[in-house]
């Protein structure tokens, strides 16, 4: 792809705008949240839908001239029913943060009670963590992970909310392997008296895949991110019933966004119905195959698994036990220096700063796209395990690097 029409306005950013795509081209992208879009995707999210305001929703607008603006959500409103089986849909959430932020806005008043998965056990942020406004606005109160088998703690889950008597339930993650029980997580919310929201922004593909459990139905409110194992391009979703669908819709907009950015809502639309074809679910299945063989891969070579293997796209290692002196910061680096980039990681009982954590976390999702198999699953596993044992060591710097190479020349993106 050229940037032609920005380097003849603005040649710095053309060549940065370049030389990303040619970074894309020749690294491997593990890092568990990211994907590479179709070009379909990327043209609609490019689209002149960039210059239109749309405040409001189709059919009942603030501004002017929004007949196609209404079409293109439509489509994706319908779309997203459809791939999820959601009654109710909301497509205009810039990010999946800004998602959760509706379902809070929404449902809590300041100083009300989440109970949240621990960020170093899987978390995220927008789920109650002090630097974030979920953490500044509302009382939180978090569980964990079960420290020797790695899986949700979910007798804990109930004890504490039996205790802590929340507002809200948060399941969902950003660094879990394992397939998250949402109809456990129901029943506590019930016997409390709680509402549930789950946050399904990893695994939004692989749910609409049928291959992890879905929440649509269980849960209150789902959220996703649209540009993870969905490859719809940025943005956020919220899915909820028809009991909450004018509360939602108010405190998307007007309540925390303004006008929606449409062109990417087109990309959600267009990325939807690339999902809805049969060969995305073959995708997913690879996704989540690949992810088990890797782990394997990884732990054949003397590595710690949190949680000993992975049910979704997501593999965390702890290398803590195989390598003590080394922490995920390290590791992270001299992957990134032969072009292999994924990132450091906190794992449960973290020793060290989230800024420089003691693990690492790698996903499928883009390799996936690229057609990467379990054979080519088992060299990437292989080629990490090298690095990470001798990072400073040029001879197997060098030959890693030679090998994603060819890697990256055989599976070529944007051709
Ligand atoms: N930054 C995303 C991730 O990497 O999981 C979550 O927002």
């Amino acid at each position: 792809m050229n940037y032609d029409e920005v380097r003849a306005v603005d040649p710095d950013v053309a060549d940065a705008l370049e030389g990303e795509v040619e970074r894309q081209q020749d690294t491997l992208a593990m890092i568990a949240s990211e994907n590479h879009v179709s070009e379909a995707v990327l043209e609609a999210q490019g689209s002149h839908l960039t210059n239109k305001y749309a405040e409001g929703y189709p059919g009942k607008r603030y501004y002017a001239g929004c007949e196609y603006a209404d079409e293109v959500e439509e489509l994706a409103i319908e779309r997203a029913k459809e791939l999820w089986g959601a009654e109710h849909v909301n497509v205009q959430p810039h990010s999946g943060t800004q998602a959760n932020m509706g379902v809070y806005l929404a449902m809590l008043d300041a100083g009300d009670k989440i109970l949240s998965l621990d960020l170093t056990h899987g978390g995220h942020l927008s789920h109650g963590h002090p630097a974030n406004f979920t953490g500044q606005l509302y009382e939180v109160e978090q569980y964990h992970v079960d420290p020797e088998t790695g899986y949700i703690d979910y007798e804990e889950l109930d004890e504490l909310a039996k205790e802590f008597d929340p507002d809200i339930i948060v399941s969902g993650f950003s660094a879990y392997p394992r397939a998250v029980e949402f109809e456990t997580i129901q029943e506590t919310a019930e016997s409390v008296d709680a509402l549930h929201l789950a946050d399904i922004a990893h695994i939004t593909g692989l749910v609409a895949a049928g291959e992890h459990p879905s929440p649509v139905g269980i849960a209150d409110f789902v959220t996703g991110s649209t540009h993870k194992t969905i490859r719809a391009g940025r943005g956020g979703i919220i899915m909820t019933s028809k009991e909450y669908a004018s509360d939602i819709d108010k405190a998307v907009f007007p309540g925390g966004q303004g006008g929606p950015l449409m062109h990417n809502v087109a990309g959600k639309a267009v990325g939807f119905k690339e999902a809805l074809q049969p060969a995305f679910t073959e995708y997913a299945a690879q996704v989540v195959e690949n992810a088990k063989t890797l782990a394997a891969t990884l732990e054949d070579r003397g590595m710690e698994i949190v949680s000993g293997g992975t049910d979704t796209h997501l593999v965390l290692v702890d290398l803590r036990p195989s390598h003590p002196d080394l922490t995920g910061g390290e590791a992270e680096e001299a992957l990134e220096s032969v072009g292999l980039v994924l990132n450091a990681n906190t794992v449960p009982g973290e020793t060290r700063s989230a800024f420089n954590p003691s693990g690492i976390r790698a996903g499928t999702p883009a390799l996936t796209t690229r057609g990467f198999g379990t054979e080519e699953m088992e060299t990437v596993g292989n080629l990490i395990a090298d690095v990470v044992d001798a990072p400073e060591d040029e001879d197997v710097l060098a030959e890693a690097a030679q090998t994603i190479d060819e890697l990256t020349a055989a599976h070529p993106l944007y051709e």
